[in-house]
């Protein structure tokens, strides 16, 4: 019985390891950004994947960040140090908008 608690421990860990540590991530498919609402913790650095056929843009209303030119496969990584709501689109199919809510988890 104490083997077989230890091997699930085993089995368990890693795998909870890893979805503590998952980087948060919006993916591009079918001309949306999925989620198109994600939220982080400042700090945190977002994997925009394009999942796409075509390429995309990952622009800031305000202009504040710009991937620019996204080929498809092609991953741009962006941190948001600060709190604040964060909305952008995509330059080349300017329907394609999404947003990046940055706030501190409750303690
Ligand atoms: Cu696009």
């Amino acid at each position: 019985m104490k083997c077989f608690a230890i091997l699930c421990l085993a089995l368990l860990f890693p795998a909870s390891a890893a979805a503590r540590t998952a980087a948060p991530e919006v993916r591009i498919l079918d001309d949306a950004f999925v989620p198109r609402t994600l939220m982080v913790q400042p700090g945190e650095s977002v994997a925009f994947v394009n999942d796409d056929d075509d390429a995309h843009t990952v622009t800031a209303n305000d202009g504040s960040f710009d991937s620019k030119g996204l080929d498809s496969h092609g991953v741009w990584r962006h941190a948001f140090p600060k709190s604040g709501t964060y909305a952008y689109f995509c330059q080349l199919h300017p329907f394609m908008k999404g947003t990046i809510v940055v706030k501190a988890a409750r303690p």
